[in-house]
């Protein structure tokens, strides 16, 4: 019997099975969502010779995602405009606003994983306070950019880009918040910003976590801190942050904004020691004075690497002072601004600053 090949009907059959398996790969993309806050990857220059002189915070999230087409090749994104600051301009009701959003977003089902564009001054208090308040398993992604769109170079597309493709990934699932930066998967938790002048501006003192190249991640390492889903506490739980300000110690230091934080009624402060999280002689009995009127005091370091050791420069025990291991201090302002909805007891605060 003799086969009659209709070349018609084969070119049709294949380039039907062709679109059918596209449309069923395109339908299979994860949904993510972009929420934007400002900064420099919203940023505009006068010309793209200005890398560093511009203006953030100036173009929309639609705008934003209408430049990078290239995002639905890894998943099916929209945006909403939360606020549109630079992140310097951040306080605490900026976070509790986006900490909300992004708590009622990983709730839904049709939301496979977050990205927060953020301005980069702050990026690392936003990241950890996310990671530590958001009740998930599910990829969230803070991102940003140190040169705004307009300029020669710029490095917000990538890095938009990687956000949306490690949010899309089943493999970012449980490992906190993420920052990607550089090519790099930092922990939200470890990362910070070291150097403001240049694209490779965020590190963190014990490593990233992995790389992320052509969409595709590469993980060496993964967070032992509490975070997310494991975390004790949950955003939904609370409506504002504590009050928690921040001292600097140097030489010369006086008591001048010890005595002045004392009156203003705070619930914490952060002492930015030199060294180990050292503290002035003239200064120690200003702190004791803070803390006889049950304001926790929370010994970090100015110092941007190590972490400080309780009892070693202060007698901690004897000043019911805390310590905040390898946090800096202003991401020991973020914890203890959590931590302080929850809890007054400073060996409590000394557990919670061990474990996240
Ligand atoms: N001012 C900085 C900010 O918004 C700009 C940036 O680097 O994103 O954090």
């Amino acid at each position: 019997m003799q086969f009659k090949l209709d070349i018609r009907k084969l070119v049709t059959g294949l380039g039907l099975a062709a679109l059918t398996s596209l449309a069923i790969a395109q339908a299979a993309k994860p949904n993510v969502v972009i929420l934007a806050t400002g900064g420099t990857i919203a940023g505009a220059g006068a010309s793209a010779l200005n890398s560093a002189t511009y203006a953030a915070a100036k173009v929309p999230v639609d705008k934003l995602l209408a430049g990078l087409p290239e995002l639905a090749n890894v998943a099916h994104v929209r945006g909403e405009q939360v606020s549109q600051i630079a992140s310097e301009s951040f306080n605490n009701e900026t976070l509790m606003k986006l900490g909300k959003r992004v708590s009622a977003l990983v709730k839904q089902a049709d939301v496979d994983g977050v990205v927060v564009t953020h301005g980069t001054d702050t990026l690392e208090e936003t990241a950890y306070f996310l990671n530590l308040v958001i009740r998930t398993n599910k990829p969230i992604v803070v991102v940003g950019s140190m040169r705004p769109g307009t300029a020669l170079s710029a490095d917000g597309a990538l890095n938009l880009f990687n956000a949306v493709s490690v949010a899309a990934s089943k493999d970012s699932g449980g490992k906190g918040v993420l920052v990607t930066m550089n090519d790099e998967i930092n922990s939200g938790r470890d990362v910070a910003k070291l150097v403001n002048i240049k694209t490779e501006a965020f590190k963190s003192q014990w490593g990233p976590l992995g790389m992320v190249v052509e969409g595709n991640n590469y993980w060496f390492r993964a967070p032992v801190k509490r975070h997310t889903a494991q975390s004790e506490f949950n955003i939904d739980e609370f409506d504002a942050l504590a009050s928690v300000e921040i001292v600097y110690g140097y030489g010369n230091v006086s008591t001048i904004a010890t005595d002045a934080l004392a009156k203003s009624g705070i619930k914490a402060l952060i002492h930015a020691g030199t060294g180990n999280g050292s503290v002035a002689d003239r200064v120690v009995p200003a702190l004791q004075g803070v803390r006889a009127k049950g304001i926790q005091v929370i010994r970090s370091s100015r110092v941007p690497s190590g972490f400080v050791l309780r009892n070693a420069e202060q007698p901690d025990d004897k000043y019911d002072w805390v310590v905040a291991h390898d946090l800096n201090p202003q991401k020991a302002r973020i914890l203890a601004a959590v931590a302080l909805t929850k809890t007054n007891d400073s060996k409590e605060l000394q557990r919670i600053f061990w474990q996240y």
